[in-house]
């Protein structure tokens, strides 16, 4: 067996997959631009307004990764998720504190709720991660949302930044993001462990980075439709009279 097929040591592996932190939707051009505060209120909102989409599109994936789960240990822990997401008890959950954010950056509840602000592009391929937990093997959507092994980096950015540079977004509405940093770790712990127990032939962990890849394509599309409407000022039909 050459180099090339000979399966990678646990640690080989995760590592690999963590090398793909270079295509994190940190690095697009526009978190680049909201990071240094260069977004008005306008391209503010309509991100706001199209991850709103993303947000509530999640725990429809999660309950997509529990249908197809028949272990009953894994899906004691997975759907934590869905509580994060839709709720739980006394916590209001994820999706209200995107409604509270949304509230904070101008964007009344119904209007955000409205989904109107929704691009097509983005609605693609948020639309796509959801089909793709819908029908593939459970493991394999675990391992597409270890995108969030880069997500505390940009929630800490976030929380950082923006009362500095974005002073007239009401500072509550960042609460959202606190959430997310401890939320984000604890999620990572499982579905990495899913991950590296799961993929264990060299061709297996190759699936694995290619659907980390895909994954990392769909953050990366939502802000390249984002882009070419509110930063080119080119919607989609902009040059239809
Ligand atoms: O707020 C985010 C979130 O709830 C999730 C769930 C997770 C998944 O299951 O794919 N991914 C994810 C992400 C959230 N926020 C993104 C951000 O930039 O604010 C990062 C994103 C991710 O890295 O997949």
């Amino acid at each position: 067996m050459t180099a090339e097929q000979q399966a990678w040591t646990r640690e080989e592996f995760e590592a690999q997959l963590r090398a793909k932190e270079k295509f994190y939707h940190i690095n697009h051009p526009y978190h680049e631009l909201m990071r240094d505060g260069q977004l008005n209120q306008e391209q503010i909102r309509g991100w706001v307004a199209n991850r709103f989409y993303y947000q509530i599109k999640i725990p429809v994936k999660d309950a997509n990764i529990l249908a197809n789960c028949p272990d009953r240990d894994t899906r004691r822990i997975w759907i934590q998720r869905i509580h994060d997401h839709d709720g739980w008890g006394e916590d209001d959950g994820g999706i209200e504190a995107w409604t509270r954010l949304g509230i904070a950056v101008g964007i009344p509840r119904d209007e955000l709720w409205s989904q109107k602000h929704v691009l097509p592009g983005v609605k693609f391929a948020v639309d796509a991660y959801v089909e793709f937990a819908r029908n593939a093997p459970w493991q394999e959507a675990a391992c597409s949302s270890l995108t969030e092994m880069f997500a505390p980096t940009i929630h800490k950015q976030r929380l950082a930044g923006w009362p500095e540079r974005y002073p007239w977004i009401e500072q509550e509405g960042l609460a959202y993001f606190r959430k997310r940093v401890t939320q984000a770790s604890r999620d990572v712990e499982h579905g990495l462990a899913i991950t590296l127990d799961h993929f264990k032939t060299r061709e297996q962990q190759q699936r694995a980075l290619d659907i980390l890849q895909f994954k990392l394509d769909i953050l990366w599309t939502m802000l390249d439709a984002m882009w070419l409407a509110y930063i080119d000022h080119k919607p989609p039909y902009h040059n239809i009279p």
